[in-house]
């Protein structure tokens, strides 16, 4: 056995004894080793032999984003910096970066989680793995790659951008699994019909998809268009990398969680109470397996609701829903709270727009306003200013009645919308700026 995918099928008192033992030891380390984590441990009155059961791991405080930046770049690592052999950053959007550190031994146990990931997403040694994340200090490109090579299949390692490039690639080397975000594969099938290359075509069987976030419609979209099965795979750099969760390619409901290195709760984001399964909140991870960067509590900021139900591939790892926001991306327009994944649903409805669109938040006196722009099909485009307006109009009625805010549309021409390469830029809120 190259990796340890016993752990998927354990029954659950067997999952949790590994999960104590595991945490009881990382709680232990960090006390030991990370100044932050003794301080904050000490503030709440909690010692490391308090922890006797998974249940006392809600006695342990948080620890949130901003406590990273305070001790940037090293200041939360857990081992010294000879016994760190990789460093990844996720570059954020304001402030400084959050910088992560391996070991050794964290890169194996990254790999193997990364291959048990293109496993369960569909993908086994006889494939050829086409891995357009970016490859650098963000974490999807060389997560998928250490993955892929432990799992045996053979991985191109292309990273994003040089787009048409990586269509004669696909056609030559005859790719049978894309790795890339959802964003990035829409351009990518995009750039191929310009070139004649009808993606359905090539060799591809599953796509595995994640960094950003994206709706069931999305899902639906990309399989049209690409002819691939799409599977969702969640990671964050803080808590990892790629591989945290993916969902089962039999199933395509839920991603199951990697419960044997990291440990998920779902919090109520305002309160910190943690919620009963079914809940929807905010997602917390603690890592139990990890050397050089153990989180305890880290809180993601994503919001989901977990599900233990027995799923019909057999894994026994609990599944967390896929990701519906960040609670730092929800809208609030004039009071009504709307995430951009919900806009996107409404809009991949409609058969007259493509799925690229952006959203614009802007205050105007105390009141905030939402402008959707949102790119034509080749077919829907036309001159006439009658069939455009009834196109918006067709479309705010839409996000009006399904979501109650009223939004400001303006129809771009097809390509008008900047592509990305990684993880699409989907808002711009200047009330921020
Ligand atoms: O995006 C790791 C990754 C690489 C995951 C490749 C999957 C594939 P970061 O750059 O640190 O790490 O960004 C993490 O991206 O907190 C989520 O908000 C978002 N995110 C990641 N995967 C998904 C997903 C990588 N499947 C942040 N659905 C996370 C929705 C996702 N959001």
């Amino acid at each position: 056995m190259i990796y340890d995918m016993e752990f998927e099928t354990l029954p659950r008192e067997a999952l949790s004894a590994i999960q104590l033992r595991r945490l009881q030891a990382t709680i232990q380390r960090v006390y030991a080793t990370v100044p932050f984590y003794r301080q904050k441990f000490d503030e709440s009155g909690v010692k490391p032999g308090d922890i006797r059961s998974l249940e006392d791991l809600k006695r342990l405080p948080f620890t949130t984003k901003q406590d990273l930046r305070d001790n940037y770049p090293f200041g939360m690592f857990a081992v010294p910096m000879d016994n760190v052999v990789r460093i990844h950053a996720s570059s954020g959007t304001t402030g400084k970066p959050t910088v992560v550190g391996y070991t050794a031994r964290d890169i194996t146990t990254w790999a193997s989680m990364m291959a048990r990931s293109l496993a369960a997403g569909g993908a086994w040694q006889d494939d050829i793995i086409h891995n357009a994340y970016g490859y650098g200090l963000f974490t999807g490109g060389l997560g998928v790659h250490y993955g892929a090579e432990k799992l045996g299949a053979s991985v191109i390692p292309v990273s994003g951008g040089n787009t048409k490039r990586q269509i004669v690639i696909m056609k030559d080397f005859g790719p049978t699994i894309l790795t890339a975000t959802p964003s990035y594969t829409l351009h990518l099938a995009e750039v191929a019909t310009e070139m004649g290359v009808d993606f359905r075509n090539l060799n591809f069987k599953f796509g595995i998809f994640g960094a950003e976030p994206w709706s069931e419609r999305m899902r639906e979209e990309i399989e049209r268009k690409t002819g691939m099965v799409a599977v969702d795979i969640y990671g964050l750099s803080e808590v990892m990398g790629p591989g945290v969760a993916i969902e089962c390619h039999e199933a395509k409901k839920g991603l199951h969680i990697f419960e044997d290195h990291f440990i998920a709760e779902i919090i109520n984001p305002a309160t910190g109470e943690v919620l009963p399964e079914g809940e929807t909140g905010e997602l917390v991870f603690t890592t139990i397996t990890k050397e050089a960067f153990p989180v305890i509590r880290y809180r993601t900021r994503d919001i989901t609701s977990l599900n233990s139900e027995p799923c019909i591939c057999g894994r026994t790892l609990t599944r967390m829903n896929k990701i519906s926001g960040r609670t730092d991306d929800m809208l609030i327009i004039r009071g009504v709270n709307v995430f951009p994944s919900q806009i996107e649903s409404v809009l991949m409805e409609m058969d007259e727009v493509e799925p690229h669109y952006q959203l614009f938040v802007d205050r105007k006196g105390n009141l905030d306003t939402l402008t959707i722009n949102v790119e034509l099909g080749e077919k829907a485009f036309s001159d006439e200013v009658k069939v455009l307006q009834d196109i918006s109009q067709k479309i705010s009625k839409n996000i009006k009645d399904y979501l109650g805010v009223s939004a400001k549309v303006k129809l771009v021409e097809p390509k008008a919308i900047t592509r990305s390469e990684g993880k699409a830029v989907r808002v711009i809120d200047n009330r921020k700026i």
